[in-house]
């Protein structure tokens, strides 16, 4: 059965964040320190997901979806430690509760939302934290895994890597540019260590997300080739190769040596997966260096439409991704599932959102294309079901099929909720 599904995080949705146990998360932490977010916007309230949870099921299921992609918050799990069956609690609700509504539950172990303690302890630069993962991975597993077939480790190991801890945009907020490679790597072991908990505790299928790009070099001179190269080796072989292949690809241009990688680490990190996750946004143009420091420049794409957040949109990208995976990995390519895919329309409350709608068509005509050329996707979910905290952007960007009005939690579902909805009910049909 394909899988049919909408995305969220839980950060981004569930706010209650003092109730039942949980602890603080460095999300809490970065969005409360000034200057972080735009407007000064929290998590501590969302969506009020944890509260409104049964209202969102049935949300989904007169979508008519069959499958939901969440996060499990870490804090809500391991606050300081000790496990908090009160959050383990909350998910088995939910669980049960879709499971009830024929929607498969797609848990995402890791959205970004580290517990405090752990960063307290140096986040991703600490090799311990992957340990902690494992332990953490098991505790959910051992509690949900006779009711979950597929588990997703990690979200994105890329963007909480190059916007939390080499860029500063993301917590933690640490700005180390290429020094950040080891928050890279102990991801990566923590992911691997996790799909063996996972499976030991019951777990049937394991799956990662990484956020690909399409790297279009900005000419055919040799410079912006070179820089193109370097680009698709830090955005995506980085994570696709110790993960697909057992080793990493040639780094020297970001860093002299790889202390921080220790005998058989490669062989955890590359435990076979029964899909690889792929969030697509957007194909990204890079040119030779402008200054020193990183080796290439992001130089913009122009003449295509953009959404409101300022991003191209170009749905080809996506079969270009896809094949082009397909050409890399050849048989080394589990299925892939595209676990994110989606657009904002900004700040407005408008519940007409024709962008919307060409922009999943598009990229779902684009996603069928790859599959006519041979690359096996077996599902497709789309970010997100609601408006939610878009990170640093706050409320300002609205990525939902169903818009939430801020202050009174009330929600109403968006033209491209009653597309989607047709859509679905004509796969039905169909096959
Ligand atoms: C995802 O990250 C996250 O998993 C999710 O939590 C988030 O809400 C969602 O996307 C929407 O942001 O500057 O034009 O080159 C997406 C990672 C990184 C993808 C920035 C687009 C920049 C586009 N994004 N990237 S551009």
């Amino acid at each position: 059965m394909f899988l049919w599904g909408t995305a969220t995080a839980a950060y981004q949705i569930e706010g209650a964040v003092r109730e039942d146990g949980r602890g603080v998360s460095i999300w809490d932490t970065f969005a409360h320190e000034p200057g972080r977010t735009r407007d000064g916007h929290t998590g501590d309230v969302a969506c009020d997901h944890y509260h409104r949870w049964r209202e969102d099921v049935a949300l989904m299921s007169g979508l008519g979806v069959n499958a939901y992609r969440f996060s499990i918050s870490w804090p809500r799990i391991q606050p300081h430690g000790v496990v908090n069956t009160k959050g383990l609690d909350f998910y088995e609700r939910l669980v049960d509760a879709l499971l009830e509504a024929g929607i498969q539950p797609v848990p995402t172990l890791f959205h970004w939302d580290l517990p405090q303690p752990l960063q307290d302890r140096g986040g991703w630069m600490n090799r311990e934290i992957s340990e902690i993962f494992a332990e953490y991975a098991a505790t959910v597993a051992d509690r949900l895994a006779d009711r979950v077939p597929l588990w997703i480790t990690l979200n994105e190991p890329f963007v909480h890597m190059a916007y939390g801890y080499a860029l500063g945009l993301h917590a933690p907020g640490q700005a180390l540019l290429t020094d950040a490679l080891p928050a890279a790597h102990h991801q990566l072991l923590a992911h691997g260590m996790a799909v063996q908990a996972l499976r030991a505790a019951g777990a049937r299928q394991v799956a990662l997300t990484n956020n690909c790009t399409p790297v279009w070099p900005a000419s055919q001179r040799e410079p912006d080739l070179k820089a193109a190269a370097a680009y698709d080796t830090l955005h995506n072989r980085l994570f696709n190769d110790p993960v697909l292949l057992g080793k990493y690809p040639d780094l020297s241009l970001y860093t002299p040596t790889l202390d921080f990688l220790q005998d058989g680490d490669l062989d955890t990190i590359s435990t076979p997966l029964d899909a690889l996750g792929i969030n697509y946004y957007n194909p990204t143009r890079i040119a030779a260096p402008a200054t020193e420091g990183l080796p290439f420049t992001d130089a913009g794409i122009t003449g295509y439409p953009t959404t409101a957040f300022g991003w191209p949109v170009v749905p080809d990208g996506l079969r270009e991704l896809l094949t082009g995976l397909k050409t890399r990995y050849g048989t080394a390519l589990p299925p892939i599932l595209i676990t994110e895919n989606g657009c904002s329309t900004g700040d407005t409350t408008t519940i007409e959102d024709q962008a919307r709608i060409a922009f999943l068509e598009g990229h779902i005509q684009a996603m069928r294309a790859a599959m006519a050329e041979g690359v096996d996707v077996r599902g497709y979910f789309v970010w997100s079901l609601l408006d939610n905290f878009e990170w640093a952007e706050g409320y300002h960007q609205r990525f939902g099929l169903v818009h939430v009005d801020f202050e009174t939690q009330r929600r109403t579902p968006r033209a491209s909720y009653a597309w989607l909805r047709e859509f679905l009910e004509r796969q039905n049909t169909d096959t």
